[in-house]
């Protein structure tokens, strides 16, 4: 296997990430910027197609309408030399000071009102280069201080915000769903809509005329800084139909946004995603959102990302060899007992009901029965290192 990857793979990457320049909060800068256009050439040249931007990293914040023209043909005229794609765009609404306390979400009447522009503005960037997704990470719509916001009204403004943005998206007649992405924490003290459950809970509330339009974007890291399940957040969101979009990569539980390379933690759990992503027939892009490590150097930022494409399609070969694994898959379908005098009970009638009320279990068999978890386990974690 080469695990070269293709243009088929639908691979894609945030310009902001291979252009992170290594700032954070006990550091300043290590490396120098690197040109959008140079960013979108350099992530084609290694195989990763697709790419996402946040508005300011393609247009500098604040440019004029003619500047914005002119950068957005020439990044046009770049994905056609170099078949680049862009998969999703997003509003920067958590940099500039403006947003201290929230876009959507904030006390100040102007501030929503502004945050709504500037997305609006985006989302015109986003159609412009064919992306078929905005995300909506709300990094600052969330408080420190418990007494400065009132959570209810809080998520009242963030629903008006989404579904005013979904009708300009609509009214604009673009082919763009909305995905919004869920955080505990960072760089809020708490954020609201802390994790996919509270966005899926979320959309359920959203206006019926565009909930349609809006869904998830999970990202493995914030679903293990909130402790959970990755597998089972994004799977949740599939089971929903609402998995609009995905953030790929790496994290220790219990730590700030770490945006590791995808597949350099936790491998059996990446894997699971990975078999989850492969086997539900999910088609979005496959997209890495990730931090070069502070001391890379040049082109390293690069090497970030083709090894998070080659991680992915080793253990993309892995979900496949799971799928043809005989012992395993025999020990897996040895899990399920069917009943079909029980399937005839599931389905609801009062007569049915009183057969369920009366119907005699062997609970002693049921208790006792061996599932053979040991061995399982084993055979995947052979199967994982190469030991199979
Ligand atoms: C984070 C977020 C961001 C968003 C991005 C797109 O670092 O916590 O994951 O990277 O995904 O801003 O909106
Ligand atoms: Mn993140
Ligand atoms: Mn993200």
């Amino acid at each position: 296997m080469s695990f070269e990857p293709a243009r088929e793979d639908r691979f894609s990457a945030g310009l902001w990430c291979t252009a992170f320049r290594g700032r954070e909060v006990f550091g300043r800068e290590v490396r120098g910027e690197l040109d959008p256009l140079d960013n979108i050439r350099g992530l084609a040249k290694i195989g990763c197609f697709g790419f996402n931007f946040h508005d300011d990293d393609l247009v500098p914040f604040g440019s004029s309408a003619a500047d914005t023209t002119r950068i957005l043909k020439d990044a046009r005229r770049v994905m056609n030399e170099t078949g680049a794609f862009c998969g999703m765009a997003t509003c920067n609404m958590f940099e500039h000071p403006v947003f201290k306390d929230g876009a959507l979400t904030s006390n100040d009447a102007r501030v929503r009102a502004y945050a709504r522009q500037k997305a609006m503005r985006a989302i015109d960037m986003g159609a412009e280069l064919g992306a078929s997704v905005f995300v909506m990470w709300g990094g600052r719509e969330g408080l420190e201080v418990e007494a400065s916001k009132d959570p209810i009204e809080a998520i009242e403004r963030y629903r008006e915000g989404v579904e005013f943005l979904a009708n300009y998206i609509h009214g604009s007649a673009y082919q763009m769903r909305i995905a919004i992405e869920p955080k505990p924490n960072e760089p809020r003290g708490d954020i609201f809509l802390a994790t996919a459950g509270h966005v899926l809970a979320f959309v359920a509330t959203l206006d019926p005329s565009v909930r349609e339009m809006v869904g998830v974007n999970p990202e493995i890291q914030h679903s293990r800084m909130a402790g959970m399940n990755s597998v089972h957040e994004i799977a949740q969101c599939i089971e929903a139909g609402k998995l609009y979009h995905i953030d790929l990569g790496a994290q220790k539980p219990s730590r700030f946004d770490q945006d590791l390379r995808f597949g350099s933690e936790d491998i059996k759990e990446t894997f699971f995603v990975v078999k989850l992503l492969e086997e539900s027939g999910w088609d979005g892009t496959r997209n890495f959102d990730v931090k070069p490590y502070r001391t890379d150097v040049g082109d390293e930022v690069f090497d970030l990302i083709a090894g998070c494409m080659r991680s992915y399609l080793v253990l993309r070969d892995k979900a496949r060899r799971y799928g043809k694994d005989r012992e395993i898959q025999q020990l897996v379908a040895q899990l399920r007992i069917e009943d079909p005098e029980l399937a005839d009970l599931s389905e609801w009638s009062r007569d049915n009901a009183k057969a369920l009320k009366e119907r005699r279990f062997d609970l002693g068999a049921m208790s006792e029965r061996r599932l053979g978890y040991q061995k399982l386990d084993q055979l995947v974690f052979d199967l994982l290192t190469g030991a199979r």
